[in-house]
């Protein structure tokens, strides 16, 4: 599967991290802000806008984007909190898109990678994210377990992603206080909101902060997942190719 080939790659990118990254080297600027806190406080839907220049399942979405100026245009236009992808063999993002927007901008950042091992959090943490992504898909419970606990440690926040019933066990046994259900299948790109809503369905969104992924195009969409009580929706693909995020912020 493609999640198959990204985790292929990220091993080699850890194995050359572990030579080449002396954790404490980037020096990215540091703010100190709670998404959990953010979102559960308020009473509107809010939105992670994410930094996504292209992707397996659409290939270049918009590849021409300036990190900082895309990232100031969210914060201005209402955004919760900024998503970079920073992976590169795949979503032709970097580490250094994820700094520019966090110089710029004061809402929570997301690291968003497929995280595998400590020195990428190391990395994700010096250059100044407030969260990273961790995906139940990816990894052996113990793994993501202990990888949650070294973030936590690190005054990190973790989105904890989740795609089925028994990820959502995973996370819940972690102890997850931010799920994200992705609507999409990283295995087969097949994206249904009616994940959402059966995930949902399972989680105490009183004290668990949900968050609902991909495939958001439309009012009707967000009404959906709102409904089955998401605080918060993470739009790519709408916001990258969008003319006028005035207007789609609105959704
Ligand atoms: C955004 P979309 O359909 O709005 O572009 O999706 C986000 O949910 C998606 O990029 C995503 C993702 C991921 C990317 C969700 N989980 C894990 C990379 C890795």
């Amino acid at each position: 599967t493609i999640l198959d080939k990204i985790l292929a790659e990220k091993t080699k990118e850890v194995a050359d991290l572990k030579q080449n990254y002396q954790p404490g080297s980037i020096k990215g600027k540091k703010i100190k802000v709670s998404l959990y806190e953010s979102f559960m406080k308020s009473d509107k839907m809010s939105i992670i806008a994410e930094m996504k220049r292209a992707s397996p399942s659409k290939g270049l979405i918009n590849d021409g984007v300036e990190p900082a100026e895309q990232g100031q245009l969210y914060q201005s236009c209402g955004a919760g909190a900024i998503s970079v992808l920073t992976d590169t063999p795949f979503f032709q993002g970097k580490m250094e898109d994820m700094q520019a927007v966090r110089e710029v901008v004061d809402i929570p950042v997301l690291n968003k990678d497929f995280i595998i091992d400590e020195i990428q959090i190391d990395r994700a943490f010096d250059a100044g994210a407030n969260l990273i992504l961790l995906i139940a898909a990816a990894l052996p419970e113990e793994r993501l377990a202990a990888l949650y606990n070294y973030a936590s440690d690190k005054g990190l926040e973790i989105l904890f992603e989740v795609h089925n019933g028994e990820e959502l066990a995973v996370a819940q046994r972690i102890g997850a206080n931010i799920i994200g259900i992705n609507n999409r299948d990283l295995k087969t790109f097949e994206v249904d909101l009616a994940v959402t809503e059966q995930l949902a369905a399972k989680i105490d969104t009183t004290k668990t902060l949900l968050i609902s992924e991909s495939g958001m195009k439309e009012k009707a969409d967000v009404e959906r997942v709102k409904q089955a009580g998401a605080k918060g929706i993470l739009v790519g693909e709408t916001m990258m190719r969008s003319v006028d995020l005035k207007e789609t912020f609105d959704i």
